[in-house]
């Protein structure tokens, strides 16, 4: 496929970013990705010049309270990953602080091991503050990461507050990963959270109290009514910095793919109908920006101030895209 996109008399910086990372190239992933977390006006054609290309990788999402081992789990992970022969694509998200030199400049060093394999691609992402949100933004940088070969994609990210429900969106699997003794780090998940998990991970095992988690994450299972039939969430305990466990997560994490392919088909047409949603939600606001910023914006709130009319009826006709309508009229 890749070869019909690539006229032959086109040289390197005349082919289009989409064909150039359809191509794997590591340089154009990153400068997409660069794109979508900047939120650039290019990124609508690159994805849908992209969009054909991906469905194929599978998607990991790893997620706990900060400090919970992800970037070392993911770093060990990959590498159980690389030797079962799969190229890996990793993204890395810190929704919560878009300056955090630190967290992204950890993530590095945790990940170190892999900088040099071709096979596998490492992305740091803060996404903060980008329109379409959390999710377009990550969803968009996994579809590069699958539309550029990579077979397996794992993302991390911190497991607390708003954006990072919505994240729950962008993976085909999810793990959970907690601490030893981790009353408070279970308390300190959002629900919501711990009921998407496909598998909980008690990292830092060799800790005290790692018995006692997994006790209670057993326990809050158990209370749980609406486990999908064919899956209880397994609860492993792991020491990923000492490589423990991890062999296990992979193999679990496989077992889940074979064991769940409606679950799959489900989740992914989920996936795709938030999408929707998402976009919907952030053209139409776009548009109404567009159409309403300024004087006419200005002509509407004296409207709807001065009881000429009501907040509803004056989007109503907003939306009828009739801004001649009385009310409007200064
Ligand atoms: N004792 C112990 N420490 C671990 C283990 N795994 C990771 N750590 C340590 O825990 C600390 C945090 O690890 P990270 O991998 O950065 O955790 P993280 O969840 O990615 O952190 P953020 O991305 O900042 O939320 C590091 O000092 C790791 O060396 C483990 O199995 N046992
Ligand atoms: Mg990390």
């Amino acid at each position: 496929m890749v070869e019909k996109l690539i006229k032959p008399n086109l040289s390197a910086h005349e082919l289009t970013l989409a064909t150039r990372v359809i191509a794997g190239e590591v340089n154009a992933a990153a400068r997409a990705i660069s794109l979508i977390e900047n939120g650039s006006a290019k990124v609508k054609e690159l994805i849908s010049e992209l969009y054909p290309y991906t469905g194929k990788a599978s998607i990991i999402g790893i997620t706990g309270v900060p400090g919970s081992g992800k970037s070392t789990l993911v770093d060990r992970l990959t590498t159980v990953i690389r030797s079962a022969g799969h190229s890996v694509g990793i993204l890395a998200i810190d929704p919560t602080s878009p300056f955090s030199g630190g967290a992204i400049l950890g993530d590095r060093i945790r990940m170190s091991s892999h900088w040099n394999d071709q096979g596998v691609f490492i992305r740091s992402m803060a996404t903060r503050g980008h329109l379409g949100g959390v999710a377009l933004a990550t969803g968009d940088s996994t579809l590069v990461l699958d539309a550029m070969g990579k077979e397996t994609i794992v993302i991390e990210t911190v497991g607390v507050g708003q954006d990072e429900v919505e994240i729950v969106d962008t993976a085909d699997i999810y793990v959970l990963t907690l601490l030893p003794d981790a009353g408070d780090s279970i308390q300190a998940l959002k629900a919501g959270i711990m009921e998407i998990a496909d598998i909980f991970i008690v990292n830092k095992s060799d800790l005290p109290g790692a018995d006692s988690t997994v006790e209670s994450v057993q326990a809050m299972l158990d209370l749980q009514e609406y486990l999908p039939e064919a899956w209880r969430p397994p609860v492993l305990k792991v020491e990923a910095m000492n490589n423990q466990g991890v062999d296990t997560l992979w193999e679990t994490i496989n077992k889940f793919i074979t064991c769940c392919p409606e679950l799959l088909v489900k989740r992914r047409r989920t996936r795709v109908e938030n999408r929707l949603r998402h976009i919907f939600a952030s053209e139409l606001t776009a548009e109404f920006e567009d159409a309403f910023s300024g004087k006419k914006l200005a002509l509407l709130v004296d409207a709807v101030a001065a009881r000429k009319t009501d907040p509803y009826t004056a989007v109503a006709e907003v939306l009828k895209k009739n801004p001649e309508h009385q009310s409007f009229q200064s």
